[in-house]
């Protein structure tokens, strides 16, 4: 699928906004991340946006909890998130809510095609209701005992024990999991969405897109069990816009979330330059790509796309999904000391580490991936310190202090061709988002560069005046062969780089800089430019 010339919209899934960010979910917004910043290198049009997702019963509840308003709490938690991913380095372009008048009055418009087109109805359903809290129960605020296997205290939508799935009013002995009495079963009119018109729609458009055979497979068995009409309404109370003509009936949160990529999209352009209506008419030239975590495809790749071939507007053309995070091979649980805020790793370890042991783990399918701790130190020292970084601090010594900074005024083209030759090769594992693989080969990369140094040696030729010349040229294709290396890690060490481009007094480097030969040209005192990591700032980490 080709990018050439299009507009690419990039978004991440929207963070509910009750709870703080950990590194499991920084995954999928790195992942983002280093994909937008690579693009953007390469010097295409690229808008990268993000949203709270705000509405719902949990945040609701927690809210009331709180003793403060929902919004309020909404608000704290989008501030939150929003220095929490500014400080990872992820270059949102916005960040927006889905709690505002831009996704307000786009729900609405929305809604309201989607209705002239004929794709509402509605139905009156039973469902659980708590008499004490006077509400209508989500499946997982009731528990009890599985109907097939007989474990006890399950949920109301499956069973951990067995597996099996089923309806809250099918446990045994329910209780709400607000009030702990027995549920009863109360009738209301539901708003759907029917989703079955949409069904060979979305099983041709699934084909077109860019998307994990996977992910494809898993579609494909949704399909084959059928479509079932999706209910878009929720009854008061409830945390959400009202649903036109209703004064106690909301919008189901999972209607106006995936709206919030657009409603930050037009926030954007109403802030800046951008044309909003360039990006979601089906005739636009746009590349609209979702990041996604892998237990929300079904929202993505089924209810998203039909909700906007409903209303006539343009569908995703690539859907990114990522595996979730283990860390030292468990599930991240407080008790085993392994769920780490994002803020917590922030306090603790530069963000760029993090993103670079991401990028080594990462590639374009939807596997899990691990952080193992001890893993981590070592790739960090071996790979960061020990073999990049490693070219510069050795090589930017003899040019401080016997060339006074000074870079030869030639240097080796044809060893220089060897490793601009191996860019494109990178540059189609970051497109394909095989991250891991671009890294795996900068790291060949940088052995390659010590090698050199290992075999001219020049803190053995500075001993002798006449060899003092080659000793520059050394150090000087050295540090051209480090540059283009940093170059090649920019999206995934965005700020490292930037301390790269001011030792070496250059600036803005692209891709396309990969390929400059830097002679004649003056540079800074070297300065440390990454720090070992030892093992007691990661055991600070867990600790915490
Ligand atoms: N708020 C978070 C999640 O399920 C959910 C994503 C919304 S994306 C439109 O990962
Ligand atoms: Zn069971």
């Amino acid at each position: 699928m080709s990018l050439e010339n299009k507009k690419i919209f990039v978004t991440n899934a929207l963070p509910y906004a009750n709870g703080p960010i950990h590194i499991g979910h920084m995954v999928g917004y790195i992942q983002a991340d280093i994909w937008s910043r690579f693009l953007r290198m390469q010097g295409h049009d690229v808008v990268f946006v993000c949203a709270s997702d705000a509405h719902g019963t949990p945040i609701m509840l927690s809210a009331e909890d709180l003793g403060v308003e929902p919004e309020e709490l909404a608000l704290e938690y989008t501030r939150q998130h929003e220095n929490d991913f500014k400080d990872f380095h992820v270059s949102f372009d916005n960040y927006h809510t889905t709690h505002s008048n831009e996704n307000e009055s786009l729900v609405r418009e929305i809604y309201g095609k989607l209705k002239e087109n004929d794709c509402i109805r509605t139905e009156v359903i039973e469902q659980a209701y708590d008499e004490q809290e006077g509400m209508f129960l989500p499946d997982r605020y009731v528990r009890g005992t599985c109907p097939k296997c007989n474990a006890a205290d399950q949920y109301g939508d499956n069973c951990e024990k067995c597996g099996a799935t089923y309806k809250p009013t099918d446990l045994i002995d329910p209780v709400s999991v607000l009030s702990g009495k027995a549920p009863s079963l109360k009738e209301s009119e539901h708003y759907f969405m029917k989703l079955g018109m949409f069904e060979s729609m979305l099983s041709e458009w699934i084909e077109t897109i860019d998307i994990h055979s996977s992910v494809n497979s898993k579609l494909k068995e949704w399909f084959e069990v059928g479509l079932r009409d999706w209910d878009i309404s929720r009854d008061d109370p409830y945390f959400g816009f009202l649903i036109p003509g209703e004064e106690k009936k909301y919008f189901y949160v999972w209607l106006d979330a995936p709206i919030g990529y657009f409603a930050s999209l037009k926030n954007l352009s109403d802030n800046s330059d951008l044309k909003f209506e360039d990006y979601i008419h089906n005739d636009s030239n746009t590349h609209m790509v979702h990041f996604i975590g892998k237990d929300i495809i079904y929202f993505h790749a089924l209810f998203w796309p039909a909700v906007l071939d409903g209303a006539g507007l343009k569908k995703p053309d690539a859907i990114y999904v990522n595996g979730f995070l283990t860390v030292n091979g468990e599930k991240m649980s407080k008790s085993r000391g392994t769920f780490i805020k994002a803020r917590t790793y922030l306090d603790h370890l530069d963000p760029e580490y993090l993103r670079y042991y991401f990028a080594y783990k990462s590639s374009s399918g939807i596997d899990d991936f691990d952080l193992d701790t001890a893993d981590f130190e070592n790739r960090i020292n071996a790979d960061l310190i020990g073999k990049w970084i490693n070219i510069a601090s050795r090589s930017s010594k003899f040019i401080r202090e016997h060339f006074d900074n000074h870079l030869s005024k030639d240097i080796d083209e044809d060893l220089m061709k060897t490793f601009d030759l191996k860019a494109d090769e990178i540059k189609a594992h970051y497109q394909n988002r095989e991250f891991g693989q671009s890294m795996r080969k900068i790291m060949l990369l940088a052995d390659k560069a010590n090698q050199y140094l290992d075999q001219e040696k020049p803190w053995i030729m500075i001993k002798s005046e006449k060899e003092k010349e080659n000793v520059q040229r050394v150090c000087t294709n050295a540090l051209n062969i480090f540059v283009k290396l940093s170059i090649m890690l920019k999206p995934v060490m965005p700020d490292v780089a930037n301390n790269v481009e001011s030792f070496m007094n250059l600036s803005d480097l692209d891709w396309s800089n990969i390929s400059d030969v830097i002679k004649n040209h003056k540079i800074k005192n070297y300065e440390s430019l990454l720090y070992r990591i030892n093992e007691e700032d990661i055991e600070r980490i867990i600790k915490k």
